[in-house]
C-alpha cells in the first residue's frame, strides 16, 4: 500500500474540519443556485436579493401561466427545479403521480407560523409535501371610469346582450379550469362538474362569448386594462390590485354567484437538485417579517398566521382580499376531476380552436 504523506492527512483533515465548521452539524451543503419555477409577478424581488444576500445562494426564477403549463413542463423531463408553486387541485394531482419530495420538517421549523385554517388542506393533508404560501380568489378585475358600480357579476362576460356591449374589451384568462369554472358558475352549477352535458353547455358558452374576447391571458390581464386596450378581465384578485398601486382606476370585485377561491403553495419536485436548499429557502419565505413583505408586494392573502402583524392594513382590510364569511360561502375550489380532467381539456382545446 502507497503510503499518503503526514503533512497531507493534516491538511486535509483541517480543511474537512473548516468545512464543517462552517455548517451546522449533520446538515447537507447549500447548493450555489436555487431554481423556482413560479407564477409570474408572485414575489418581490428584494426578497429573492434578501435570501441570496444571506444565504449566499442565488435565485434563478422561471415562470409559468397556468398550472396545466406546470404539470406538462414536469411531464416531459424537466428535473431542474427545487421549488414549485402548484395550486391546491394540481397538488392532489401531482402528489397522486409521484412528482413531489416529502418535505424534511427539520429543515422547515417555520412551517408552525401556518395558520391552523390552511395547515391540513384536503389536497395534502398534513401539509406532508408542500407549504400554503398566497391564497386569493378570481372574478374581475375592472376599470373604475367605465364601471361606476362594480361589475359583480358573470354576466358581464357571458349575457349576450352585457358582454356584447364590451365586445373586444375584455379578456379571459388562459386557463382551462378557471374559464370552464366561470361559465359553469355563470351557468349556475359547480366548477367541478364531471357532467358532461352541463361541461358541454359551458363550452359552447365560452364559443358564443369568443367573438367578443380580447384576448386570453392570464399574465398581461391588468397591464392591458390599465393600457386602456380592455375594461373587463377575468382574472386573479392581487394582480389587479397590484397594480392599482401604479393605477388607481383599477379595481376588482367578486361576482355574486360566487367564484373560484383557491391556495397557491411551495412544493420540491422528487427530481429537484437541491431538497435541502428548497427547503432552506421555504422556511425562509415562511418567517413572520418575509411572509408579510410577499402580501404586502402581491395584493393577496397569506396563511402565514405569524405574519400578519406586519402585513398593511388596506391589505387586511380589504373584504375582496380577505372576504367575509357571507362571500365565503359562495366560492368554490377548483378539485382535482380525476378522470373528467380530460373531458376539460378538450372542451377547453375546442374553445381555443373555435373561430371567433
Ligand atoms: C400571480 C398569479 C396568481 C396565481 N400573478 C393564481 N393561482
Amino acid at each position: 500500500m502507497r503510503k499518503i504523506p503526514v503533512f497531507l492527512l493534516i491538511m486535509g483533515c483541517v480543511v474537512a474540519l473548516l468545512a464543517g465548521c462552517a455548517r451546522a452539524p449533520g446538515k447537507p451543503e447549500l447548493a450555489k443556485e436555487l431554481h423556482v419555477y413560479n407564477w409570474s409577478e408572485y414575489i418581490d424581488p428584494q426578497i429573492y436579493a434578501d435570501f441570496e444576500e444571506e444565504f449566499g445562494v442565488r435565485v434563478v426564477e422561471d415562470t409559468f401561466a397556468s398550472n396545466e403549463e406546470l404539470l406538462a413542463k414536469l411531464q416531459a423531463g424537466a428535473t431542474g427545479y427545487d421549488v414549485i408553486v402548484p395550486s391546491d387541485y394540481m397538488v392532489e394531482i401531482m402528489i397522486e403521480q409521484g412528482l413531489l419530495a416529502e418535505l424534511n420538517r427539520d429543515n422547515v421549523p417555520n412551517i408552525t407560523n401556518i395558520d391552523p385554517k390552511f395547515a391540513s388542506p384536503p389536497y395534502d393533508p398534513g401539509m406532508v409535501h408542500c407549504v400554503p404560501y398566497q391564497w386569493g380568489t378570481t372574478g374581475i378585475g375592472y376599470n373604475t371610469e367605465v364601471f361606476e358600480e362594480p361589475p359583480d357579476s358573470w354576466a358581464y362576460l357571458f349575457d349576450p346582450e352585457v358582454a356584447s356591449e364590451y365586445a373586444g374589451q375584455f379578456t379571459m384568462l388562459n386557463d382551462s379550469r378557471e374559464s370552464m369554472g366561470a361559465a359553469l358558475k355563470y351557468l349556475g352549477y359547480s366548477l367541478n362538474t364531471t357532467d358532461e352535458a352541463q361541461l358541454t353547455q359551458a363550452r359552447d358558452l365560452l364559443i358564443q362569448q369568443k367573438k367578443w374576447v380580447y384576448a386570453y391571458d392570464s399574465e398581461q390581464n391588468e397591464d392591458l386594462l390599465s393600457a386602456d386596450e380592455t375594461v373587463l378581465a377575468h382574472g386573479w384578485s392581487g394582480d389587479f390590485f397590484m397594480a392599482a398601486v401604479e393605477d388607481e382606476r383599477l379595481w376588482y370585485a367578486i361576482p355574486k354567484e360566487g367564484g373560484t377561491i383557491w391556495a397557491d403553495n411551495l412544493c420540491i419536485p422528487k427530481t429537484a437538485p437541491s431538497q435541502y436548499t428548497a427547503e432552506v429557502f421555504i422556511n425562509y419565505l415562511l418567517r413572520p417579517e418575509v411572509g408579510a413583505a410577499i402580501s404586502n408586494y402581491t395584493w393577496y392573502a397569506s396563511p402565514n398566521a405569524a405574519a400578519s402583524e406586519f402585513i398593511d392594513a388596506e391589505i387586511l382590510e380589504e373584504p375582496a382580499i380577505y372576504p367575509p364569511p357571507e362571500v365565503m360561502a359562495k366560492l368554490e375550489w377548483i378539485e382535482d376531476v380525476g378522470e373528467a380532467t380530460p373531458l376539460y381539456e378538450r372542451m377547453w382545446t375546442e374553445v381555443k380552436a373555435a373561430g371567433p
